[in-house]
């Protein structure tokens, strides 16, 4: 099929038809690895639901919510027959039960490990509170279990432009320290879509 390479072609492709494929509260029920993934992960709040709708421009996809926790499962919805966006449950809950944590390492840890069709994983860094221990110790499994990634920060609108500029910098100085060649960000406001263009573009290249 025709790759995806103009802004234009990348926003028609992620406004077009997305549906709901599969949620996954266990790793016995994630779905079979046919399409190319991409997976959106962070601390709880950071606002991964809103950026699937962001990106695909559908308000009521991925349940958005003010209670923490909310995303329990791996929700994977399916993108034109030729793509799945994985909205993941976030980490850092701070009312989490012990068993509830257990249960997200055991279901996180079997997806990141055996995903061979997982193109890329975006972890979101909230621009108001910047990278904290819980992110750091998530970026640390991506490298043991050698995802790639690309770390989005996420409500740009609510801090000034010099204060992006230092969040970045903290994000990229420690993706450095684990490793990875290539420190890519990106900056988005869900809210104001800001940033979203050139995050559809970049994604899109991972469409078969
Ligand atoms: N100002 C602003 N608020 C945002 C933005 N993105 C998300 N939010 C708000 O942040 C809150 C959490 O958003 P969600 O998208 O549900 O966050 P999540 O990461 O999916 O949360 P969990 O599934 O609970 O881990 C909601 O109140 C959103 O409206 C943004 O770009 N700007
Ligand atoms: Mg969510």
């Amino acid at each position: 099929m025709a790759s995806i390479t103009t802004p234009k072609k990348a926003e028609a492709f992620f406004k077009g038809p997305c549906v709901f494929a599969a949620g996954a509260p266990t790793p016995e029920s994630l779905p079979s690895e046919r399409f190319p993934e991409i997976a959106f992960i962070g601390r709880s709040n950071v606002g991964k639901s809103s950026l699937v709708n962001a990106l695909t421009g559908k308000d009521m996809l991925a349940r958005v919510s003010n209670t923490p926790g909310r995303t329990q499962q791996l929700n994977f919805f399916r993108l034109g027959d030729r793509m799945m966006l994985v909205d993941m449950p976030g980490y850092g809950y701070a009312k989490a039960s012990k068993d509830a944590i257990y249960e997200w390492n055991v279901l996180i840890d079997a997806y990141l490990k055996d995903r061979g069709n997982l193109k890329r994983l975006c972890l979101l860094i909230d621009g108001r509170h910047g990278i904290k221990d819980n992110d750091r110790e998530f970026m640390h499994k991506l490298h043991v279990y050698a995802v790639p990634f690309v770390t989005i920060i996420t409500k740009t609108d609510k801090i000034k432009k010099s204060e992006l500029i230092d969040v970045k910098l903290a994000v990229e100085t420690e993706i450095k320290k684990i490793g990875p060649a290539w420190p890519k960000t990106f900056a988005t406001s869900s809210e104001k879509g800001v940033g979203i263009d050139e995050l559809r573009l970049f994604l899109a290249q991972y469409v078969d």
